[in-house]
């Protein structure tokens, strides 16, 4: 896929030429799980994959989006007519990110846009944010706007909660449009500050493997909403503005004043942020082989407290760890998607191989692996 490539299909599609072509990418989240919608800490990672939009401006009203994973004619809007859960599937993104501009204030208008992709879709590698990342920073740079990369993807983020009516958290948007290659990004979602930690893992001989368990994911069935709405209300029984308020010392009386199915969800967010700050320290220090043990507890947080987990990704995770992997867990949201692996080098085909088997086994259609070096994010390609 070559910007050539998606300039001649938006000649084809539109009879005209874009006027550039902007990518953002899939991103996997190191660790720092359902964090993000309780003003925790999260430590992604841009992924080489990446959504290209290629875009022309029209002045009629008219938004025609297109896309090569999509077969069809292009889906045509209306300007006007745009409403939150007015636009189903991926039009959606490009749609509610025009509309979340708009809303915002912004003078953008209608366009013609195509899409091309190879963040895997359902695999829990944020294949809509870098839908709407891509689309941002198109129509910033189309508009003029000069909006930095973080208010692109907070504006990102309100389309997808406002407009498709997924309530998530703003990590992915952030990871897609503001990473920057080599690195892992430590945020801080209350105070949006940024961190960009050195990843080599290649440098220290090792590797991190991605595997798409081939179980799809979808944030939209509701499960997330609940999880959402459920630290919202621990947080407000105990009084305090955030889960992220509640220190790791104080977390035993904490759960004992609370009912008992949202114990749980705390005990998760307190040690996952716990987790993600140690994890930042060892990056710091590239103390690679050491962040093992914490994504394995990481995975059994989200397993057994938060119980976001699937099968497959269990599967995954033990096998991982028993042909001698670091450490292992579940990326992303849940119900779903992928596996991250931390191995050494040498070790990572013999690794992939044992939890292939161990899926051939169990029945289970063959993981796929991702590429997973720390990539750049959202850009202009041309
Ligand atoms: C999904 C959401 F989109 C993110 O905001 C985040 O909550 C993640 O699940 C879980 O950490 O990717």
């Amino acid at each position: 896929m070559t910007g050539d490539g998606i300039r001649l299909a938006f000649g084809a599609r539109y009879g005209a030429r874009p006027e550039g072509v902007w990518a953002a990418p899939g991103r996997v989240n190191l660790i720092g799980e359902h964090t993000d919608y309780n003003g925790g800490l999260v430590l992604p990672l841009a992924l080489p994959c990446r959504t290209r939009v290629a875009v022309r401006r029209r002045t009629d009203g008219v938004l025609r989006l297109s896309s090569a994973q999509v077969a069809g004619p292009p889906v045509e809007l209306r300007l006007d007519e745009l409403r939150p859960g007015a636009v189903h599937g991926w039009a959606g993104y490009p749609a509610g990110v025009l509309q979340a501009l708009r809303a915002a204030g912004h003078p953008v208008g209608g366009l013609d846009l195509h899409v091309d992709s190879d963040v895997p879709l359902g695999a829990g590698l944020s294949s809509s944010a870098a839908l709407e990342c891509a689309t941002a920073l198109a129509l910033n740079d189309l508009h003029g706007l000069g909006l930095g990369a973080t208010e692109l993807a907070l504006l990102a983020q309100r389309a997808e909660n406002e407009f498709v009516g997924v309530p998530c958290g703003a990590m992915d948007q952030l990871a897609s449009a503001c990473c920057q290659e080599g690195h892992a990004l430590l945020i801080d979602t209350r105070d949006l500050t940024l961190r960009q930690l050195p990843l080599d893992l290649a440098g220290a001989g090792m590797h991190l493997l991605v595997l798409d368990t081939r179980t799809k994911h979808d944030l939209g069935d509701g499960a997330y909403a609940a999880l959402r709405a459920g630290c919202e209300r621990a947080a407000a029984l105990l009084g305090l503005p955030a889960l992220r308020d509640l220190h790791p010392d104080a977390l035993a009386p904490a759960l004992a004043a609370l009912p008992g199915e949202l114990r749980p969800l705390v005990r998760h967010v307190v040690t996952e942020n716990a987790r993600v700050e140690q994890a930042a320290t060892l990056l710091d220090t590239g103390s690679y082989a050491a962040l093992g043990p914490l994504l394995t507890a990481g995975h059994a947080s989200l397993r057994d407290d938060y119980r976001v987990s699937w099968p497959q990704a269990d599967l995954a995770v033990s096998a991982a760890l028993s042909a001698g992997a670091h450490g292992a867990r579940m990326t992303g949201g849940g119900f779903g998607g992928s596996v991250l692996v931390l191995v050494d080098a040498g070790a990572a085909p013999a690794v992939a191989t044992a939890v292939g088997a161990a899926f051939r086994r169990a029945g289970y259609e063959l993981p796929r692996v991702v590429a997973a070096r720390p990539s750049t994010g959202a850009c202009r390609l041309g």
